[in-house]
């Protein structure tokens, strides 16, 4: 798999209805986003599957579409892959659901989760929260930008850097060897303008 520098997270609690979201992922799409995760930690399953399913047919073409969190909808909704951390599915019990070739991540937040997850079967490894964040509810400790290089060391999988990411920072963030930054809250208000900054500032 190759990860595009820009991995954007459509949180559902940072819009103010379905539709604004879904035009945030077209407007993503637009500035040449490839890969989107869908996150939601407050709606029900039944509304999670009803926004999976229409990002999924809104999506433009090569776009790649991630499941936060559950696998069975992931699979329900037709999406692409699968992110898990450390109080979802074990990675090789979310994988024996999703499958050989559907992408699965899972988020680490310390050395030895980092190297416990390199010995799964997951695609890539997320690494965070490098800043502080406001857009996860109890973020575990910041790893600073140490972290990641430490992070960098002991993987050779796709690594994902996340938390508290910005414009301002994602340079320094890929120089100390996240092969990607993903990011929720600088992508707001503005999706494609905020997009578009990041591809230039990160190609
Ligand atoms: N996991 C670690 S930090 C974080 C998640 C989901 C939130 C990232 O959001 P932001 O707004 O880019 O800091
Ligand atoms: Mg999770």
């Amino acid at each position: 798999m190759l990860l595009p520098r820009l991995y954007p997270i459509l949180d559902a609690g940072c819009f103010p209805n379905a539709n604004a979201m879904f035009a945030a992922a077209e407007e993503l799409a637009a500035a040449g986003c490839t890969l989107l995760q869908y996150r939601n930690k407050s709606g029900s399953a039944r509304r999670m599957l009803d926004e999976a399913r229409e990002l999924r047919a809104r999506r433009g073409a090569g776009v790649k579409l991630i499941m936060n969190d559950r696998a069975d909808l992931c699979l329900a909704a037709g999406f692409d892959g699968l992110h898990v951390g450390q109080d979802d599915l074990l990675p090789e019990s979310a994988r024996r659901i999703i499958g050989p070739v559907r992408w699965l991540g899972v988020s680490t937040h310390n050395p030895e989760q980092l190297a416990e997850a390199d010995k799964t079967s997951a695609d890539y490894l997320a690494i965070g929260p490098v800043f502080a964040t406001t857009s996860k509810a109890n973020p575990d400790p910041v790893v600073g930008l140490e972290g990641v290089r430490r992070a960098r060391e002991l993987t050779r999988k796709p690594l994902v850097a996340i938390g508290g990411i910005t414009r301002a920072n994602a340079c320094s963030v890929i120089e100390a060897g996240a092969d990607a930054v993903a990011v929720i809250s600088d992508l707001l208000p503005d999706p494609r303008k905020s997009a578009e900054e990041f591809l230039k500032i990160l190609r």
